[in-house]
């Protein structure tokens, strides 16, 4: 009886929170336009041997095709029906990875598109991934089907039927986000066409979804369409397990929509986070590391709870979205890698890890005028796979952040603290900051001008441990920097302002 309660109120306070990982996994990573052939292979060579817990992939959906500017990567964010096929691959390539990743345990997070159809203007034919014929003049996609009484117009306030102003809810809501068709989400039947696709995802095995353009649907709404679903594929997942969900909800402060009147569905995009870690690891605005020390809550983020937390995404490492200037993202590997670590090795909320391709960023007066350029693909338009060089990283101008040594390894020490809490912190005053995880692992940054030499009290047992960012332990030796933790816990680091990487981590599964 009493262990029955117990599974209740953890069932209960759980559910669509959880992302649903294995136990001691506690990353995933946005494996941004792959194919899902190489999704499938990297789960099996790659993910699982590391310890990530998943992968978000991109939407998996029938879109919109593209001719002017060619195939821009955020066609797949015009979806035409809900057939599985895509240039990631079509349906017998995506079961073939869910299934893989699956068995692996590494556990796949669909990017749901289901607030709104194509843009307006995209005109009538089958210039789609699977070729079904859709006309948005006339607002008809027989594919799903949906006809022009499922969208929105008629409650829509605007002029332009577009959003103008995010300070009006109803309209951010009701009107077309930058003129897409906006499915009119009240009626059952469009909610029960929603539920159907996302319910044929899950039976296939997804673990969670990512839902876009959450802001511009009514919570009431999203809840009704999750009340629909399913529970997982008892194939891999236990009995009553729900998917995981993360709502898409921009909140920078300053809009009458927040994050937190998304709760009751499911985690939210704390969008703060990136752009505030972005502007304290930059030193801008006066900002500086030693701040840190309240990081999470304290900052004015949603509960750690129920946040998704990355230091950049696809959209506002191009521009797109918000975040602005400050995001940090592989164009400034340094700091990128710097805050990739301190967002890795914080308690606060549940991370993910953004893979980015690399495109020709071009700026003009400020504006990265190639911000729409897809992913590395072939003439005929197809996207090219993702080769992997001899020393482990990817080619073809894929950019596989998550197989950087510095960003992998604190993927693994992530999953070694988990559960600690947040502990012994250190601050100069300035951006010299160390902190541990409990009797696990610690972790200095020196993102001064100057040298740093200080002892510190670490927590962790005796002995010799290697520091996984400068290098890794291999086999009983280690190829990068050794730190030496004594008796009482404390340990000596050094760290130059002009090392390659200006911060050192160690953890009790590096320990030599
Ligand atoms: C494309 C073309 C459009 C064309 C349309 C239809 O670019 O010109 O009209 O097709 O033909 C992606 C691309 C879009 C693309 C779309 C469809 O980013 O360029 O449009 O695919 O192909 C808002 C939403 C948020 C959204 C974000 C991009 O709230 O949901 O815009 N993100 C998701 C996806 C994204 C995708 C879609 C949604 C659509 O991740 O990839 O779009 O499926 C404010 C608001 C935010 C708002 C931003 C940007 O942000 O708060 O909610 O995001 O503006 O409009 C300060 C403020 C901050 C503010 C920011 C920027 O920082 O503090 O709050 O300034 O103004």
């Amino acid at each position: 009886m009493g262990v029955y309660f117990l599974l209740f109120i953890v069932g209960l306070c759980w559910a669509q929170y959880n992302p649903n990982t294995q136990p001691g996994r506690t990353s995933i990573v946005h494996l941004f336009e792959w194919r899902w052939a190489d999704i499938a292979l990297e789960c099996e060579r790659y993910l699982a041997p590391h310890g990530f817990g998943g992968v978000q992939i991109s939407p998996p959906n029938e879109n919109l095709v593209i001719a002017d500017p060619s195939h821009p990567w955020w066609e797949r964010y015009q979806p035409v029906s809900y057939k599985l096929c895509t240039r990631s691959g079509n349906e017998t390539e995506f079961r073939d990875m869910v299934t893989r990743c699956n068995n692996v345990g590494v556990y796949v997070y669909a990017d749901a598109v289901v607030n709104h159809m194509c843009g307006g203007n995209a005109g009538a034919g089958n210039h789609s991934t699977c070729g079904s014929y859709f006309n948005a003049e006339s607002e008809d996609f027989p594919a799903v089907p949906y006809s022009a009484w499922d969208f929105n117009d008629a409650k829509c306030k605007t002029r332009s039927g577009d959003i103008e102003d995010y300070q009006d809810a109803p309209q951010v809501r009701n009107c077309r986000l930058v003129n897409l068709l906006d499915l009119a989400l009240e009626k059952n039947y469009v909610r029960s066409k929603i539920a159907e696709y996302m319910n044929y995802l899950i039976d296939i095995g997804v673990a969670g979804f990512r839902i876009d353009a959450a802001k511009h649907m009514w919570p009431g709404d999203v809840k009704a369409i999750l009340d629909e679903l399913k529970d997982l594929n008892t194939t891999w997942f236990s009995a009553g397990a729900k998917p995981f969900i993360y709502q898409e909800v921009i909140d920078l402060g300053g809009e009458p929509i927040t994050g937190s009147q998304y709760f009751g569905n499911g985690r939210v995009t704390e969008f703060k986070y990136g752009a505030k870690l972005g502007t304290v690891i930059r030193k801008w605005n006066g900002e500086k590391m030693a701040y840190l020390k309240n990081w999470g809550e304290g900052w004015g983020f949603v509960p750690s709870d129920r946040a998704l937390v990355f230091v950049d995404n696809h959209d506002n490492q191009r521009g797109h979205g918000a975040g602005g200037e400050s995001i940090l993202t592989f164009w400034d590997a340094r700091l990128y890698k710097m805050a990739v670590g301190f967002m890795l090795a914080h308690p606060y909320g549940f991370t993910r890890v953004m893979s980015s391709y690399r495109w020709p960023r071009y700026f003009q007066n400020g504006v990265d005028i190639n911000d729409w350029v897809g992913p590395p693909s072939n003439s005929d338009g197809s996207t090219k796979s993702v080769t992997i060089n001899a020393d482990t990283t990817c080619g073809n101008d894929w950019v596989c952040e998550h197989r950087w040594r510095q960003i992998r390894n604190m993927v693994v020490f992530r999953n070694v603290v988990d559960g600690q809490p947040f502990s012994n912190w250190w601050d100069n005053g300035s951006n010299q900051v160390a902190f541990g995880r409990g009797n696990r692992g610690f972790i200095v940054f020196n993102n001064d001008d100057w040298y740093m030499n200080v002892d510190l009290q670490t927590e962790l047992p005796a002995g010799t441990y290697c520091d996984v960012i400068s290098g890794q332990k291999e086999g009983s030796g280690c190829t990068g920097k050794q730190v030496y933790v004594s008796s009482d816990g404390k340990a000596n680091f050094q760290i130059s302002n002009s090392d390659e990487d200006p911060f050192v981590a160690i953890h009790v599964d590096a320990k030599l």
